[in-house]
């Protein structure tokens, strides 16, 4: 047959058979069997290094995640933190390599979606059991401790005196413990973060720096998230002597995720509003002794690591990125909640 004589509708078989690559299917075979059953792409953007969504909604609760790469990074105290100095649970400072990518929520988990997960599941939480939780209320304290005992506050509840704001649905969930918030990623078919990978997620890919946006505190504008602010000092008075002075994000409390400018990866929040539940178990030395490679402490004590500071974090070193908290599992504050986790297989 002359190539004059080629009929259009015999172009693609021919380029086929020149170029048997050319009418593969160009997406990532794995992504459509991970995803199934528990997350769909919101869009068509794909990450380049590994073919995956940038960025997916989970069906369970419609929280959105987005794709933090995977690599080596420095974990621990950078050498120019003079407030990190003696704080030995900080170093050594090493070199950590996550194998995988890994999917991480763009905000912390809201009361809407643990209102969601409660009624699926008829989850009960323990402030809820025993009729009591611990609140900020410092116009109902007797001495400097603004906590106090609280009848009938729990993570609906959460505010002084059992209340709660009128966007409630859009704050994160709080007065939930390490158990709770694990039960949760657990029906959404992930994890809590590691420390690890909270951690690099924190940072943002900017190594080297004492807070995510720099060396300093407070952090210069635009607003870099909800601490204890001047706004919390007005409100408790004098004793608020870890307030970031000039410093002004408009909550005393908790505020509405997604209130203020992601970071590089496009996540919110993970510096204050509310510290995070962590999957790893706290160890002291854990940074001495720890593989390099996809690190997570054993939980065999009570204490398990929070990270990042939250609504009444200030001055007191707890912002910088490599601070790591500590509190037992089953505790409750309403200053702590959690956010999920899932790496690519
Ligand atoms: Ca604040
Ligand atoms: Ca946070």
């Amino acid at each position: 047959m002359l190539p004059g004589m080629l009929r259009p509708w015999l172009l693609p078989i021919l380029l086929l058979v020149l170029c048997p690559g050319c009418g593969e299917e160009t997406a990532n075979p794995g992504v459509e069997a991970f995803l199934a059953g528990w997350a769909e792409p919101v869009s068509d953007a794909v990450d380049e290094a590994t073919g995956y969504p940038s960025r997916i909604r989970r069906i369970e609760d419609c929280a959105e995640m987005v794709l933090v790469p995977g690599g080596t990074f420095l974990m621990g105290a950078v050498p120019d933190d003079a407030r990190a100095k003696d704080v030995e649970d900080e170093h050594p400072r090493r070199e950590v390599t996550l194998t995988k990518a890994y999917y991480l929520d763009v905000h912390e988990v809201t009361n809407a979606e643990f209102l969601a997960f409660a009624e699926a599941t008829v989850h009960v939480t323990k402030p809820e059991l025993l009729g009591w939780a611990v609140v900020f209320s410092p116009e109902d304290a007797d001495g400097p401790d603004a906590w106090i005992e609280t009848p009938g506050a729990s993570w609906r509840l959460p505010w002084e005196r059992a209340t709660r704001p009128s966007d409630w649905e859009r704050h994160p969930v709080v007065l939930v413990s390490w158990s709770d918030a694990s039960e949760y990623c657990a029906w959404v078919g992930a994890t809590l973060p590691t420390e690890a990978q909270f951690e690099r997620a924190l940072r943002g890919g900017a190594e080297g720096q004492v807070y995510p946006w720099g060396d300093a505190v407070p952090p210069k504008p635009p607003l870099r998230g909800n601490f204890q602010d001047v706004a919390f000092r007005e409100r408790v008075g004098p004793q608020a002597t870890g307030a970031l002075s000039d410093y002004d994000d408009g909550h005393v409390r908790t505020a509405p995720v997604t209130s203020y400018p992601p970071n590089a990866y496009g996540l919110h929040d993970l510096s204050g509003n509310v510290w995070e539940w962590c999957r790893d178990g706290f160890q002291a030395d854990f940074y001495a002794t720890s593989p390099s490679t996809d690190p997570v402490a054993s939980q065999r004590d009570p204490g398990r690591v929070r990270r990042g500071g939250g609504w009444m974090t200030g001055t007191g070193g707890r912002l910088r990125c490599s601070w790591r908290g500590v509190a037992d599992a089953v505790v409750c504050r309403d200053y702590m909640g959690f956010r999920c986790a899932k790496p690519l297989p």
